[in-house]
This record gives structure tokens, C-alpha cells and sequence, in this order.
């Protein structure tokens, strides 16, 4: 019995040791984050994704590692976010507008003119309304940490320069895959097709499409000079990004883990909306340098666009509800002044 008693003693040190042992590993194996984005390294996203993941690491003192993976490198947006609800992935950033089939809120942003300018757009992003759309993402798996800039978009094309509304007629235009997207260049009179953005340059280098819409950034980065002859400067929409979490992954992390990515978060958003602001101050005369045809719409004609588009604002209303619309629309008259 006596005998029986040590062995088992020593059978359960054995096993308290081997216990004590993984944990210790773990506690000292770093978090790996995999943290995939859509543009390349050079661009205004990619400066940003390093930014943020130096600052995880910082505050981390290297216990969280993030792997930041560009160019569409783990799948285009849709098929990274499949991949942050399911947790096979811990977090990446893009487009609100290709969240829409998840969560119909974000379709808010899709709204042609919305915002007049970046003041606008911080405020009401940074602000109880923002919040309330990253909130909708939870219920979906996902977790909304901040709002990065992606701009104002602006069109392309390879056949002619966009001057006035009929001048987008026949033309093949890539839009993001949503339906606010589709039906806004619809009621503009293209031919809108939707297309996951990492398949955007080889259509347009293959003539699949003619056209596509963007901030002037991502018209530099992606290089979409080399392949698209003209630039109308319409400022149509803003475009956010959102930095997400999978939130399978999420809610494994402690509190102190937790405030680190959200404290960097918020780093690189304020890092990235500068750094974007200033690169798009330079980038139309980058854009011309390498051989862009520049055109402005004049104030009628920008008018009548505007008028136009104002056909998709009940369509949105209705998704993302009535009461975030009127929220939004207040937010925004109280900004300019209007009460
Ligand atoms: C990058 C995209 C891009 C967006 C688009 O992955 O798809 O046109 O503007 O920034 O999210």
C-alpha cells in the first residue's frame, strides 16, 4: 500500500512537472498574429500594417508577433474575413464596403458624398455612429478595432476622359462587390462589373474591364497608371478601411493583451490618416508625371452626378435601418453647423 503510495506520488509529480512545463512554454511561445491586407507593402496600407505591428510587439515586450501579409496574400477581403469568423486567421484590414453581405450596416458608408471632407469623416467614424456599426460585427464573429483611411475615390478608365455623366456610357467599370457599388455606377450609366480588388490589374491589362474607381494612393501604389490612361476627379465616396479581429480568436486573449492591440490600433490609425493625407496631397501630380490624362468635372456637371446618385440613399437607408441613417444625417448637419 505504502509502496503503491510513492510510486503514485511520483507518478503525479511526474505529471505536475510535465504540466507546469507546457505552461511555462506557452507563456513564453509569442502570440502569432496573422494580419492580412489586400495592397502591397509600398503602399499607404502597408506602411500602416507595419506601424501597427511594430507597436504590438513593443507593448507586448514581444509576446505578440504580428505577420503582416500583403497583396491579397491570404485571399481577398471576403475570403480573409470567412477566415477571421471561422478563426483560421487573427486579424486584417480592409474595405467596410466589402462587408456588406456580413454585416448591412456597413453599407452606410457606401453613400455617394456623404462626407464633404476628412474632418467630416473623422467624426462621425471616431464617433458614436462609427462605434455603433463596428458593434453590428460582433454578433458576426468579428471584432471592429478602428477605422483607417482609405479616401475619397476617384474613376479611371482607358478610353476617355470622364467629363460629364453620358461620358461613362458603355464603359466597363470594376466596381467593389456590394450592392450600393453596383446599383450607384449602374444609375451612372456604366457598365459596372464586380471584382475582388486582387483581380483588378489584370483585368484592366487584359481589357476585361475599362475602367475601375479608387483613391488617388491606390491608383499609385497598384500602379494602375501603367494601365489606365485617364483620371476624372470625381470624389464620388469616401472609402473606410476597418482593422478586424476574429473574434473567435479574440475572446481568448486576456484584458492586457486585448488593450495592447487596441491601444496600437489606434496608433496606426492616426499614423495611417496622416501619412495617407499627405501622399494623396502629392499624388495627382505623381499620377501625371507618369502620363495620366487629369480632367476635373466642372461644378454642373458634378452637380448632376451628385443629383443623380441621391436615387441610392433610400436603398441604403432601408439596410442599414432608419434610426443609424437619421443618426448619421443629424451627426453630420450638427458638424456643419446646422443644428
Ligand atoms: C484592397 C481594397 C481596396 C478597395 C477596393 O484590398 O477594393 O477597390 O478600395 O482598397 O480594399
Amino acid at each position: 500500500m505504502k509502496l503503491f503510495r510513492r510510486s503514485l506520488m511520483a507518478a503525479l509529480t511526474v505529471a505536475a512537472l510535465a504540466s507546469t512545463g507546457a505552461a511555462f512554454a506557452q507563456d513564453f511561445k509569442p502570440r502569432l498574429i496573422r494580419f492580412g491586407y489586400g495592397l502591397n507593402e509600398q503602399s499607404n496600407q502597408g506602411r500602416a500594417a507595419k506601424v501597427f505591428a511594430e507597436a504590438v510587439e513593443k507593448a507586448s515586450g514581444g509576446k505578440m508577433k504580428v505577420r503582416a501579409i500583403g497583396a491579397a496574400a491570404l485571399g481577398p477581403d471576403t475570403q480573409m474575413q470567412q477566415a477571421l469568423i471561422g478563426g483560421a486567421q487573427e486579424m486584417m484590414v480592409g474595405s467596410t464596403a466589402t462587408l456588406v453581405g456580413i454585416t448591412a450596416e456597413m453599407a452606410l458608408w457606401d453613400t455617394p458624398f456623404l462626407f464633404n471632407n476628412t474632418r467630416e469623416a473623422d467624426a462621425v467614424l471616431d464617433g458614436p455612429v462609427g462605434q455603433k456599426v463596428l458593434d453590428k460585427l460582433q454578433e458576426k464573429g468579428l471584432v471592429g478595432l478602428v477605422y483607417w483611411e482609405n479616401g475619397f475615390r476617384n474613376l479611371t478608365n482607358s478610353k476617355r476622359p470622364v467629363g460629364k455623366l453620358e461620358d461613362l456610357n458603355g464603359i466597363k467599370l470594376r466596381v467593389m462587390q456590394n450592392n450600393v457599388f453596383l446599383e450607384s455606377f449602374k444609375t451612372l450609366g456604366a457598365n459596372a462589373v464586380p471584382l475582388p480588388f486582387s483581380e483588378l490589374f489584370s483585368a484592366m491589362e487584359t481589357n476585361t474591364v475599362d475602367g475601375q474607381e479608387n483613391p488617388y494612393n491606390t491608383i499609385l501604389s497598384s500602379k494602375f497608371y501603367e494601365v489606365q490612361k485617364y483620371l476624372s476627379v470625381t470624389n464620388h465616396v469616401y472609402s473606410p478601411w476597418v482593422l478586424l479581429v476574429s473574434k473567435k480568436w479574440w475572446d481568448g486573449l486576456s484584458a492586457a493583451e486585448k488593450k495592447v492591440l487596441q491601444d496600437a490600433a489606434r496608433l496606426s490609425r492616426d499614423f495611417e490618416r496622416k501619412d495617407t493625407r499627405e501622399e494623396a496631397g502629392r499624388a495627382l501630380a505623381d499620377l501625371k508625371a507618369k502620363g495620366m490624362q487629369i480632367n476635373e468635372l466642372s461644378p454642373a456637371e458634378s452637380a448632376r452626378m451628385r443629383d443623380k446618385l441621391t436615387k441610392v440613399n433610400a436603398s441604403i437607408a432601408t439596410q442599414v435601418g432608419m434610426d443609424l441613417w437619421r443618426d448619421t444625417q443629424a451627426e453630420l448637419a450638427k458638424l456643419r453647423g446646422q443644428k
